[in-house]
């Protein structure tokens, strides 16, 4: 029997980090009783987690297959719980404990281990078990852990933020001997940014999550330091891309959210009228030329999602 930690599909830093914290609490402390959890990921890591790895020389847990998850293996989610955020296909009743920052969506047939916060990153949430239990990250994995929560809560600067992410971080950021954590942050948005390598599908599909409201909703993320450069140079490329997307992925709606982290803005790409309709009803102000500004809002979950729900309703 295996035990498998494993984050959302399309793996954000947070996602693959949180469960790599987790299993080092685990193999340290047995009371867990998961002494042999591995960490896995769904789908390869993204640009900003791979330019983290090879920054700090860290190997990148392996891509796990629903086909090598035994009947008897367990599984532990982390930094999600939604079906649609699992490894498609998972058997929910080899699911045994779940460590989210996210809300709760799921209906399990078994009592099972939970552990939810309202912080800003997973990461937070395993420091602190860590902490609680006495296992300290070595230099590496307290860089990885670092830069994962600032992955998560931009900076320090998202509205899912809390005192928690703060001091944890600057805790990490000693055991990481990082002394400038703005330099390091800037590092890290800079990775985040790099586009270069993705095509207009794969920007959309990039960071993107399906929202199960009175009508299917996409809403994908791009986080950039170069917001207008992007629009500028691939919006016609992006909105076809966005077609194709809505298509394959048979939702209703549509959104890119092109977040600039330095600013704090975010700009919306309005693909169609049905979706120009419910947004400026949920965040007001007009569109232009398939654009519209909604301002300093940069968290999808806690800023995003939320007004596109109500105006749905
Ligand atoms: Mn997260």
């Amino acid at each position: 029997m295996n035990t498998y930690l494993i984050g959302h599909i399309k793996p954000d830093t947070d996602a693959v980090v949180a469960p790599m914290a987790l299993a080092e609490l685990f193999h340290k402390q047995e009371c867990f009783g998961y002494s042999d959890a591995e960490v896995v990921i769904t789908d390869p890591l993204n640009p900003e987690t791979g330019f983290l790895f090879e920054k700090f020389g860290i190997v990148a847990p392996r891509l796990v297959t629903l086909e090598e998850i035994k009947p008897e293996d367990r599984v532990i989610l982390v930094d999600h719980n939604e079906e649609n955020q699992r490894l498609p296909g998972l058997n929910p009743d080899q699911i045994v404990e779940i460590i989210d920052h996210h809300k709760l969506n799921c209906n399990l047939k078994n009592p099972i281990y939970l552990t939810c916060k309202p912080w800003g990153s997973s990461t937070t949430i395993a420091y602190y078990l860590m902490k609680q239990n006495n296992v300290v990250p070595d230099q590496k994995l307290a860089s990885l852990m670092l830069a994962a929560i600032l992955s998560d809560t931009v900076g320090f600067k998202s509205a899912t933020t809390v005192s928690q992410d703060r001091e944890l971080g600057a805790e990490l950021a000693k055991l990481a001997e990082i002394a400038d954590v703005e330099g390091f942050t800037l590092e890290i948005f800079k990775a985040k940014s790099d586009l270069s390598s993705l095509s207009p599908e794969e920007m959309v599909t990039n960071d993107y999550k399906i929202f199960e409201f009175s009508q299917k909703t996409m809403i994908g993320q791009l986080e950039t330091v170069e917001q207008n450069e992007l629009l500028a140079g691939k919006k016609t490329e992006l909105l076809s891309a966005m077609a194709t997307v809505r298509e394959k992925l048979g939702v209703s709606l549509i959104f890119l959210a092109i977040t600039d982290i330095l600013q704090v803005n975010t700009k919306l790409l309005i693909l169609s009228e049905k979706e120009q309709v419910i947004a400026e009803k949920a965040f007001g102000g007009t569109t232009d030329a398939n654009i519209l500004d909604i301002g300093a809002k940069m968290s999808r979950k806690k800023e995003i999602a939320p007004p596109i729900e109500t105006a749905l309703n």
